[in-house]
């Protein structure tokens, strides 16, 4: 067992897997891998691989939390200090934010308040269990930082900014997702952009699909028979709510929260379902042939979702599971073994 806490809401990934998120590769380079830190600095440069690795390294043992709710312990880490190189090319005083850009296709980026990224100790890493980062990972060089959601923390790390005004990154601006990032604080997703009066419209016409609507306050609404086909619905509550036979197919469901729901013959076909909670969820008859199944949460103390026959599940999503939702999830589907959960 861990011996440090995990933060509100997250849970152990499976045991020995470190779960790949967002995008998978960098573009191509010529030559080796270099990093240039620009902007509102006093003497601005460029590192290669090597150089960087000759400067003072350091290993450091850290705890990596995703918003998606899955948290690794322990990861060991070597790479060299953000303060480091940041010697080495003296911020400006008007220095108050630091970028961190990607070398991929979309220009991958997040940013901190400098001080923030300086006191939580950032890494830029490209080292990880004793091997070299793998490319899924961010390899060759990545970014990490401590005590922050992991989307914090740029893989295939190709430039570092120093700017005055803050420049929101991929995820912030694109997902809605939290610009403070504490994990500790639960700080997921920026408040949701809907109104009272869509909401009340959205109600009535039962059909979503194709929407973005993040963060929806839908917990205990009647809303069966919704259609939400390729919706965007980013930390939807849909708490206690009466979903039965809802369309969900392709839409994004990331860290919706389902305790309670009514979703009998509802169906989640290829849709995302990373981080949400079904604890006490109606799943009779529900289709569960999802894209992905990490962080996701069927059971929480006593509050446990139902099952039944009808349930389609996808035997090999149950891995990417922490180990006692899988478990439980196991216990379901062999109960009615022949019946139910022949996806795999
Ligand atoms: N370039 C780039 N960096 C990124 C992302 C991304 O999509 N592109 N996703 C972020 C998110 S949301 C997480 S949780 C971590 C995932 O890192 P991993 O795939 O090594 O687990 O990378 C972060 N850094
Ligand atoms: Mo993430």
């Amino acid at each position: 067992m861990p011996s440090r806490q995990l933060p509100p809401g997250q849970q152990l990934a499976a045991r020995g897997k470190w779960p790949v998120v967002g995008e998978r590769r960098a573009l191509p380079v010529e030559g080796p891998w270099t990093v240039e830190i620009c902007g509102a600095v006093e003497a601005a440069r460029t590192w290669t691989l090597d150089e960087l690795q000759n400067l003072p390294t350091v290993e450091r043992v850290v705890d990596i939390h995703c918003v998606t709710r899955w948290s690794l312990l322990d990861v060991p880490l070597q790479g060299i200090l953000l303060q480091t190189l940041l010697d080495c090319v003296r911020p400006q005083a008007r220095a108050r934010f630091i970028s961190f850009v990607a070398h991929t296709e979309r220009q991958h980026s997040t940013s901190l308040p400098l001080d923030e990224a300086l006191a939580l100790d950032s890494l830029v890493v490209w080292s990880a269990y004793g091997k070299p980062l793998s490319e899924e990972h961010g390899g060759p060089l990545r970014c990490v930082v401590p005590g922050k959601y992991f989307y914090k923390s740029v893989k295939w790390l190709r430039r570092i900014e120093l700017l005055e005004e803050d420049r929101l990154g991929y995820w912030e601006r694109e997902a809605g997702y939290h610009n403070g990032a504490d994990p500790w604080k639960e700080e997921r997703f920026a408040a949701s952009g809907v109104t009272r009066q869509q909401m009340r419209r959205l109600v009535e016409s039962r059909d979503w699909s194709g929407q973005t609507l993040l963060a929806v306050q839908a917990a205990g609404w009647e809303l069966a028979g919704l259609v939400a086909r390729n919706a965007a619905l980013r930390a939807a509550d849909f708490r206690t709510a009466c979903l039965r036979d809802a369309d969900f197919g392709g839409a994004n469901l990331s860290n919706g929260r389902f305790e309670d729901a009514d979703l009998r013959g509802a169906s989640f076909r290829d849709a995302d379902i990373e981080g949400c909670d079904f604890s006490g969820a109606d799943l009779r008859g529900a289709d569960l042939r999802a894209l992905s199944m990490l962080g996701v949460t069927f059971v929480a103390g006593a509050k446990q979702a139902s099952f039944d026959e009808r349930t389609r599940f996808p035997l090999e999503l149950i891995t990417q599971l922490a180990d006692n939702q899988a478990g439980f999830v196991r216990h379901q589907l062999g109960n009615k073994e022949g019946t139910a959960g022949g996806e795999g």
